[in-house]
């Protein structure tokens, strides 16, 4: 039996390929563990238009790890595993006819859909990076489903979503996977939607999404997954860690670098940790390996048909963005420095996450630990030489009054800067 998996790419440069062979289960009913059958043939494509290497001759900045070309990383997947991952320079936002053509082709049984910007404060940045972010997130994914069902190819949609979606306001209580019992006015009982309250530009493009996953799912009967994912951090799985030409991006910038990922770089280089505001925002967190799983579950357990989106919370832990700092500052000696915050967001909060239903199907989280940290600021010092020491500070901001209050914070972000034993090197 051969399965067909399409991986639309923009946000990643990883290689995207499942861990092993995976059965084809359809979820009859909701099971409580990954079902696996007999083994079967998963043919991979990638379509990607690169457009996360334009961005980065637009910022003047370079992931830390060096990424190779397309072209050479297909080579050694192919070298180090004789399997072949098809690739296609294809822009999912602008270029529907293609698209279609491709599905109608491929008939793919999963498409992961990874093809939007991803950082919110590039989404911030000006009026030019909030269009593209827009034009390019809700196109793509709109594109897709029209696609799905032009080709009447019934894939399942695997969508790298964002807890962002709920917002990081403190709601007092634990947010659920996706859907919340309500009661109306009348005392009607309802299940709905957990209400949208985006704090990016690029998160309403996720929330966006989410309401057209829904249109599609009731009027086409689109089957689709909608992980909201949380912050990410760690560098490689195992399979992008056996060859250095495999590579994932790390970000260390103020626009793309995520905030364990950055303050564990900064801390290899003897940079002051930069904490945004007081540090008291709590957000959810993920290792990169278990991204990886989580969607290899999310494609093994599609909905089954006639069933609505499907919505899970992919995050292995919460934690507040002072001690993640204060973690790190602790085994390193390098000290925390709070920054006025670039970003229009809530000073504190709490948050609980439910992951209750990943768990039932075999999700077990990695969390953040030492050994892990350790791994991360090897690759840092590895390759510190390629690190731009100005792009390190926030460099995009929420609205006019949060950019003025980084002006008159210039006394810390001017500490901002690698030791002097370092940058005279
Ligand atoms: N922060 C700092 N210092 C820094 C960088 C960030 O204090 O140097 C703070 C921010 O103010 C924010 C928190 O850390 O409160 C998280 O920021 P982040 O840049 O790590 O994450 P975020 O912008 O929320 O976005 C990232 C990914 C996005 C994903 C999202 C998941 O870029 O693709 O959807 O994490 S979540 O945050 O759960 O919505």
């Amino acid at each position: 039996m051969k399965a067909v998996l399409l991986a639309l790419a923009l946000s990643t440069d990883a290689l995207i390929a499942p861990q092993r062979s995976f059965g084809g289960a359809r979820r009859a009913a909701k099971s409580s563990a990954v079902t696996m059958s007999a083994s079967k043939k998963i043919l991979v494509t990638i379509v990607d238009n690169l457009s996360r290497r334009n961005i980065d001759t637009e910022l003047g900045c370079d992931s830390l790890t060096p990424i190779t070309h397309p072209e050479v990383r297909l080579e050694a997947w192919k070298e180090l595993t004789g399997k072949t991952i098809h690739f296609e320079n294809l822009d999912v936002a602008t270029e529907y006819d293609r698209l279609e053509l491709l599905m109608k082709t491929v008939r793919p049984d999963s498409v992961v859909h990874f093809a939007e910007q991803r950082a919110a404060p590039y989404s911030q940045k000006g009026a030019k990076q909030k269009r593209y972010t827009v034009d390019n997130n809700v196109c793509g994914t709109h594109n897709l489903l029209a696609a799905v069902v032009e080709a009447d190819c019934n894939t399942h949609v695997v969508h790298l979503g964002t807890m962002g979606v709920y917002g990081y306001g403190t709601s007092g209580g634990e947010i659920p996977e996706g859907y919340i019992d309500v009661i109306l006015p009348g005392g009607r009982e309802s299940k709905i939607l957990h209400p949208a309250y985006p704090g990016s530009v690029y998160h309403t493009t996720k929330c966006l999404d989410a309401l057209l996953f829904q249109f599609y799912n009731k009027n086409d009967g689109v089957r689709v997954t909608d992980l909201h994912q949380g912050i990410v951090w760690g560098t490689n799985t195992p399979l992008t860690g056996m060859d250095e030409r495999l590579t994932n991006r790390f970000d260390y910038d103020g626009d793309y670098g995520t905030v364990l990922n950055r303050f564990l770089m900064q801390a290899a280089l003897g940079v002051p940790l930069t904490v945004y505001g007081t540090g008291g925002q709590t957000r959810g967190f993920i290792h990169v390996t278990d991204t990886a799983k989580c969607i290899e579950l999310a494609i093994n357990n599609p909905p089954a048909e006639g069933e609505g989106v499907e919505i899970f919370n992919q995050v292995a832990e919460t934690r507040r963005v002072r001690d993640i700092a204060e973690m790190i500052s602790s085994n390193t000696g390098v000290p925390a420095r709070f920054l006025a915050n670039p970003r229009q967001e809530a000073a504190e909060n709490e948050l609980d996450v439910s992951n209750r239903k990943f768990r039932a199907l075999g999700f077990e989280p990695t969390l953040l630990n030492d050994k892990l940290f350790e791994e991360v600021q090897d690759v840092t010092n590895k390759y510190k030489d390629r690190c731009i020491p100005t792009k390190i500070l926030p460099a995009s901001f929420w609205n006019k009054k949060r950019a003025l209050a980084a002006e008159a914070d210039g006394e810390a972000r001017s500490d901002i800067k690698l030791p002097e034993a370092v940058a005279s090197r």
